[in-house]
């Protein structure tokens, strides 16, 4: 019989790449969309990828416990992938009790539920690295502690021991992947290596004129959402459940990041980058950089698309959208 998979959040970037990962290896895959599902719509990721009609869409509130036991009853997974977040950070601070929610009560209910209805379910966290926030170190493994410097990794960052809680406690399968930004064509303008790809494309077809960014001396640890979700996988796939920091290990600015992009397209940066503090944020991550040497020991896992083959794939993907 097919293994069977719940994924909340299957309408997001993440949600597409594992639906694709899972059908390919003979999953059952069900999917929770976000709150305003509308079917043609908020699937453009998962048609994008090709695989919208081999979900099975299962709308459900995450805030509310009795309805996910019934999820759960529903659809007996094998395993569960908690992918629901409200994911920006910028945004987060806006409305933070609100964004916040789904992102950490989420978490704790699908877990309850999942040891009363089915405890002998594998579970995965999307953890994130914005839960190390200012650190002092110079990469950042599973045993770095935690410094959230948002609301978004606050909620994360509870999300997080919550799985560990009920691993400790309850013994459920429940692992936590503590994965650094990865990106794709599916990512939304409002993150900034879809901003910097759909920018630039934008100038170079004559639609637009400059490139309005915040702090662009931050550095992030940039990988390809289908490399990461791959290391989500291969978690419930081990005897044990764990904590695994998910990284290329390599870390850019956000300027080189748009490098890449202008250069690409044969466009000088400086003549279009205009950098507006307003798009500052109340408290900066400066620098996020990842040490995945245990997922490299123990899952076999290891990045496979570097930053420049995955802004190129990105800007690609925009110039032919832009082109109609
Ligand atoms: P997306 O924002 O693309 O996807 C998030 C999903 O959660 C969407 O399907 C969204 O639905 C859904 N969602 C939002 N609010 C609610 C709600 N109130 N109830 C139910 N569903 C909701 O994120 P990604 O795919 O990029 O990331 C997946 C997960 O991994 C998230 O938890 C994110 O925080 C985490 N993460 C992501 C990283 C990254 O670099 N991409 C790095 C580390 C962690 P809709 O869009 O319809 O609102
Ligand atoms: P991040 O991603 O906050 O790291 O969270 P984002 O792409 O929004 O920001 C990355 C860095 O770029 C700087 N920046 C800008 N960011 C945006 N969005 N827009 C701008 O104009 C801009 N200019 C500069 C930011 O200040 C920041 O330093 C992502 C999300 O996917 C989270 O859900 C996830 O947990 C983390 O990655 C790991």
């Amino acid at each position: 019989m097919a293994r069977r998979a719940l994924i909340t959040g299957v309408t997001g970037q993440d949600g597409a790449y594992l639906s694709q990962l899972l059908l390919g290896h003979g999953y059952e895959v069900f999917g929770v969309p976000g709150r305003a599902f509308e079917p043609g719509v908020s699937d453009a990721g998962l048609r994008w990828l090709g695989v919208a009609d081999a979900v099975s869409i299962i709308e459900t509130d995450l805030l509310d416990p009795a309805a996910l036991i019934g999820l759960i009853e529903q659809v007996r997974p094998d395993e569960v992938y908690n992918l629901a977040a409200q994911s920006s950070v910028a945004m987060s601070w806006r409305q933070p009790r609100a964004m916040g929610q789904v992102t950490s009560t989420g978490a704790a209910n699908l877990l309850e539920a999942l040891k009363l209805a089915q405890p002998e379910a594998r579970f995965y966290q999307a953890s994130s690295s914005e839960i190390f926030g200012r650190s002092e170190t110079e990469s950042q493994s599973e045993a770095t502690p935690a410094h959230p410097r948002s609301p978004y990794a606050a909620a994360k960052l509870f999300g997080h021991w919550m799985t560990v809680c009920y691993r400790e406690s309850f013994g459920v399968h429940a692992s936590a992947g503590i994965l650094f930004n990865h990106e794709s064509p599916l990512r939304p303008p409002a993150f900034v290596t879809r901003k910097v790809t759909d920018g630039a494309a934008r100038i170079k077809l004559g639609l637009a004129s400059e490139l309005r960014l915040g702090n662009i001396d931050a550095r992030r640890d940039w990988g390809h959402a289908r490399d990461h979700v791959r290391a989500m996988w291969l978690m419930l796939q081990q005897p044990a459940p764990d904590d695994y920091v998910i990284a290329t290990g390599r870390s850019t600015t956000v300027r080189a990041m748009c490098e890449i992009a202008f250069d690409y397209l044969r466009l000088q940066l400086q003549d279009y980058l205009v950098v507006d503090p307003a798009l500052w944020r109340p408290a900066e991550v400066a620098v996020l950089h990842g040490d995945p040497s245990k997922a490299e020991r123990v899952l076999g896992w290891r990045a496979e698309t570097g930053l420049e083959s995955l802004i190129r794939e990105m800007v690609d993907a925009d110039l032919a959208r832009l082109s109609g």
